[in-house]
């Protein structure tokens, strides 16, 4: 018997969840149905009737299609909060986004949005710092932050990695971070790395008098491990951390916000392995869904995408990602039914556009993103002609000249570092 889910009338309560969802329905299965059977499959149902399930549980916990476009192939399901364990990530993910993907009555899915009742936003932390916090910390409020990878990305001695590091923070970085794939090994030991690159980024403070921070990446095989190398970081007097959102995984990174109240380190996150989900349109989960996510467990910073760079993105998404979700607090562009994001006290989180950045593009970026941004160059500084001090500096003053509304070539017949810098990539 086909469930009546379907109730357009159905107007979403602030105790309910709301999710909007691509669908595309396998050969010979009817759209309608096929809504149906998905909103089943992620709260009450099995692929039969049961016997177990009353009637007067099913009317409590059932979910309310509110609203199906079979053209655009849209669907959007609210689901009672009843149904979830609040402050549950995996437990969320497991319903919302879980077994339907298998479901062989669709050919694809895709979770696009999500709006979370106020119950939901009141049992998370959200961002101990967030945009404005890491502002404040690092004491620059009048422009995007400048930021870069060490490179390579591994294979680097810890003392090299320092040298590095201190040589972008001297050419004007504001903050330094590790590659995702450079945790604690044989060549380049976690302990010895934070220890030795912080030390650089306190030198690089005594000598530019700007504030310089190092993201140590604390991904580690086990929570225990990744909390220890946390408390690492903290007991050498470091403020940040870094860590790969996705192959940690949702419970680490909850538990980690929880210890987080009393290490108090900035939170930086890469998204590093996000396209498994995100890349496809029709399929998976978009990342607009996992910046929100990540932005309820209490991240500060998150790669967004860069428009102009080497990664996938397009612009649509990543100005979505920067205002829907980063920026503003109330989120108000749905349309129709979807109810509004109040985030309440939850804090916005500070974007960062990474990936394949170069001086060249900081007009377009400054364009895009403005001075609300962290921009990450990794190639970009250390491939510069005249090495990573310049590179860093090169950076600095493409920022700078577009900020002045300044054309680079113009900026460049005074700054030698950005001359060739638009001399290589120009
Ligand atoms: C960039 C880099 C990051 C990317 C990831 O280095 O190392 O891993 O930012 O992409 P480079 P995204 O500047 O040399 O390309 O930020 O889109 O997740
Ligand atoms: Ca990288």
């Amino acid at each position: 018997m086909l469930k009546d889910y379907i109730d357009l009338e159905y107007k979403p309560t602030k105790q309910d969840f709301v999710c909007e969802y691509h669908i595309e329905p396998a050969q010979g299965v009817g759209f309608e149905d096929a809504c149906t059977h998905m909103a089943g499959e992620s709260s009450i149902d099995t692929w039969s009737d049961i016997s177990t399930l009353s009637p007067q549980l099913a009317k409590e916990l059932k979910p309310h299609v509110i609203f199906t476009d079979e053209k655009q192939q849209t669907v959007r399901v609210a689901y009672t909060q009843d149904l979830f364990e609040l402050n549950s990530v995996p437990q969320i993910l497991s319903a919302i986004a879980g077994n339907i993907f298998s479901m062989s009555i669709l050919d694809n899915l895709r979770l696009m949005d999500i709006t979370f009742p106020e119950d939901v936003i009141q049992s998370f932390h959200g961002p101990k710092f967030g945009m404005q916090g890491v502002k404040d910390l690092l004491g620059v409020t009048d422009r995007p932050l400048v930021g870069t990878i060490v490179k390579p990305k591994v294979g680097l001695t810890s003392e090299q990695h320092a040298e590095v590091a201190y040589n972008a923070f001297a050419g004007g970085c504001d903050l330094v971070k590790d590659d995702e794939n450079l945790t604690d090994q044989k060549f380049n030991r976690f302990q010895s790395r934070a220890e030795l690159t912080l030390k650089g980024s306190e030198k690089a403070e005594a000598e530019t008098g700007e504030r310089k921070m190092y993201m140590c990446n604390i991904t580690a095989p086990t929570c225990e491990e990744m909390l220890k190398r946390a408390g690492i970081i903290k007991d050498l007097g470091g403020e940040y951390a870094m860590i790969d959102i996705i192959t940690v995984g949702w419970s680490a990174l909850q538990s980690l916000r929880d210890h987080n109240e009393d290490l108090n380190l900035v939170l930086h996150a890469h998204r590093c392995m996000h396209s498994a989900l995100t890349r496809n349109p029709r399929h998976g989960v978009s990342m607009l869904v996992i910046a929100k996510l990540i932005r309820l467990i209490g991240l500060d910073q998150l790669h967004i995408g860069t428009v102009v760079g080497k990664m996938h993105g397009e612009r649509d998404e990543v100005l979505a990602l920067k205002d829907e979700c980063v920026l503003k607090n109330v989120p108000a562009n749905h349309d129709l039914h979807m109810l509004e994001q109040d985030w309440g006290r939850i804090r916005p989180m500070f974007p960062v556009a990474s990936g394949g950045l170069e001086p060249t593009m900081v007009p377009e970026l400054t364009k895009i993103f403005g001075k609300d941004a962290i921009m990450q160059f990794g190639g970009g500084i250390h491939a510069h002609p005249m090495g990573t001090v310049a590179g860093a500096a090169a950076c600095r003053q493409a920022v700078d000249a577009s900020l002045d509304g300044i054309s680079l070539e113009e900026y460049a017949k005074t700054h030698n570092e950005l001359k060739a810098a638009l001399d290589k990539w120009g």
